[in-house]
């Protein structure tokens, strides 16, 4: 087994998307650094050819040809068949359904997906803080809350492709949006979309990232706001923590990331009995994880 060692990451070469229900990057990988990087914004409206148009041209940009590798990382489920739907169809409205695998070696030839969650844990189990650790947990605090999970040094995966899709667990806090026709979800609470709803409903035009900046300010309103979200996925932490049992849970996304964030999860997990406690940690990879992640899946003798 070579779970974690830096020579296996130097064995990354090729090219790697994270499409995310905000942003999309698309990078060049040599030698398991991103040598070469695009980011843009996701147009979540899109249908598949059209978001695929899209991503090519940034692919080309990056000097892709088709004999190179390609991993693909992508908000949503992802079927055993590599049919692709959004749980959350407000992140993406006109995908559900969409032959994502077949359509993708059509155009690209030998490629893998996965979901972006999926991708950044095996990152983090890899290459980043999970490096030796044999039971964790990954989650992404971001558009959407997202996750994946290593049980006894294997990652799983089911054949919905709906495992780790931990953002759509209930839990006991106040919610703004009900998501995927589900009230007081974790993501619903905690995520960049909801977020921005919780603003809005106050009156502030403002996205997450703005809120969070207000509550930097000194804004209690803003504040709040993200008070709501760290409770939420600490409520999230302490459920996996009795129902999964990991080691270590790694928090990321660009919310999971954001100065101070973790540290208000801590606050809450530290309120709740021993049983319910789990060591966290900030994701080691931050947002290059679902991107050297999307690649490493392609190679699955690692597995
Ligand atoms: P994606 O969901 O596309 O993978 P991100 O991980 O960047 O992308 O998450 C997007 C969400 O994070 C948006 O709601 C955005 O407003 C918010 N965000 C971006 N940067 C920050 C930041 N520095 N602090 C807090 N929130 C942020
Ligand atoms: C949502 C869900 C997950 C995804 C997670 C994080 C959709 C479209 N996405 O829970 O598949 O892993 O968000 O994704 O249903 P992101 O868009 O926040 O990066």
């Amino acid at each position: 087994m070579t779970y974690g060692e830096f020579a296996a990451r130097k064995k990354l070469n090729g090219y790697a998307v994270d499409l995310g229900g905000t942003k999309t990057s698309v990078a060049h990988i040599q030698r398991g650094e991103i040598i070469n990087q695009e980011t843009f914004p996701t147009q979540g409206s899109l249908r598949l050819d059209a978001q695929l148009d899209l991503i090519s041209s940034h692919l080309f940009s990056l000097g892709y040809s088709r004999k190179d590798n390609l991993g693909f990382a992508i908000t949503g489920q992802i079927d055993r068949q590599g049919v692709w739907s959004a749980v959350n169809s407000e992140t993406l409205p006109n995908i559900n359904g969409a032959p994502l695998a077949e359509t993708l070696k059509n155009r690209f030839g030998k490629v893998n997906c996965c979901n972006d969650a999926i991708a950044a844990t095996l990152a983090e189990f890899y290459y980043g803080a999970a490096i030796n650790v044999q039971d964790f947990v990954y989650l992404t605090v971001s558009t959407g809350v997202g996750g994946g999970v290593i049980v006894g040094n294997r990652l799983i995966e089911s054949s919905r492709g709906l495992a780790g899709h931990f953002g759509f667990t209930s839990v006991n806090a106040k919610s703004y949006t009900a998501v995927a026709n589900r009230q007081t979800t974790v993501e619903g609470s905690a995520g960049g979309k909801a977020i921005a709803s919780a603003a809005a409903a106050l009156g502030y035009d403002k996205n997450a990232k703005e809120v969070f900046m207000s509550a930097e300010a000194g804004e209690n309103w803003a504040n709040d706001i993200i008070e709501t979200s760290a409770q939420a996925v600490a409520d999230l932490c302490a459920n996996i923590a009795v129902s999964l049992d990991p080691e270590l849970i790694a928090i990321g996304g660009s919310i999971g990331l954001a100065p101070g964030y973790i540290e208000r999860i801590e606050t809450h997990l530290h309120r709740e009995s021993a049983f319910f406690q789990c060591r966290l940690c900030s994701a080691q990879l931050t947002a290059d994880g679902p991107l050297l992640g999307a690649l490493a899946y392609t190679d699955a003798k690692y597995l």
